[in-house]
């Protein structure tokens, strides 16, 4: 059975990473076009560096939750009929050890040069401009894919979901695209995991709604019987 897994803050929440849009969350009184944008990077760059070194540090306060854990023992048995495609730009997925993990908005783990175009692993801040490993130019942005720009590798996730037999989304409000149309392009039967009914909870076949660290094991256990 080829599977493929979506997951958004949601799945991170338990682990105390905030979500974007519940109350209390990232954005909660804050405008996105503030932070998530090419353009608001550009008109206030240091203000968005600090958005994203904060997160990038609380990284190393948090650890994977049951429901990361329980993808991993998916995996376990389904190896490459399994593929994890996250919004989610923590590194909890694989922190718990999952391996075939799609990052399509990116991850704050990782620094991008907009000079060379080089990518490089990244722990620490961005924001005091330090130079590049492979060009020395000051300018490293978070690899983060903002509002306007292509998400990654998206013929991966369309081919994965056109010959899928099962799509689940797992922790996602189901209002940022293209994320919340995956349910339309899965050729196979669908499932919503969510705290509470998303925004496209009508258009899955089946929707189980409580917290994911008790849903995403009783699913796997579920599925893998
Ligand atoms: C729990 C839980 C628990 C809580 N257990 N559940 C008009 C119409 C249609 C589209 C557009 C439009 N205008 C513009 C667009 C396109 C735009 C878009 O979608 N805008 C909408 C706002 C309308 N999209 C884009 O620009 C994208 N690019 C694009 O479309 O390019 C064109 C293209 C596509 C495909 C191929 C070729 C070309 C880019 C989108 C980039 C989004 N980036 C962000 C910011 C990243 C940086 C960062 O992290 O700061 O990604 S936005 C933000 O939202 C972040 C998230 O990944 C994303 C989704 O959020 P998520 O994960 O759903 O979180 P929340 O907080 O919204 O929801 C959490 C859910 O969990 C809730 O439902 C809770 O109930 C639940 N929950 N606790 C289970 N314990």
């Amino acid at each position: 059975m080829r599977v493929v897994v979506l997951t958004g803050a949601g799945i991170s929440a338990e682990s105390g990473l905030s979500t974007f849009r519940d109350s209390g969350g990232l954005w909660d009184g804050h405008d996105p076009m503030q932070v998530a944008t090419p353009e608001a990077y550009a008109d206030d760059p240091a203000l968005v560096q600090r958005f994203y070194d904060e997160r990038r540090a609380a990284l190393e306060r948090v650890r994977p939750n049951a429901a990361h854990h329980a993808l991993v023992r998916l995996e376990e048995t389904l190896r490459d009929d399994l593929l994890v495609v996250t919004q989610n730009v923590d590194d909890l997925h694989e922190r718990a050890g999952s391996r075939r993990v799609h990052h399509i908005h990116g991850r704050l783990r990782s620094a991008w040069c907009t000079t060379c175009g080089g990518r490089h692993e990244w722990d620490g801040p961005l924001g005091h401009e330090p130079p590049c490993p492979a060009c020395d130019a000051t300018t490293l942005r978070p690899d983060i894919v903002w509002f306007g720009e292509i998400p990654y590798g998206m013929d991966l996730v369309e081919q994965a979901l056109a010959e899928c037999d099962l799509f689940v989304s797992i922790g996602t409000s189901g209002v940022v695209y293209p994320a919340a149309a995956f349910v339309h392009w899965a050729r196979g039967e669908t499932l919503e995991l969510n705290l509470e009914p998303s925004a496209g909870a009508t258009d899955f076949a089946r929707t189980l709604h409580g917290p994911a660290t008790r849903l995403v094991p009783a699913w796997v256990e579920e599925l893998l019987g």
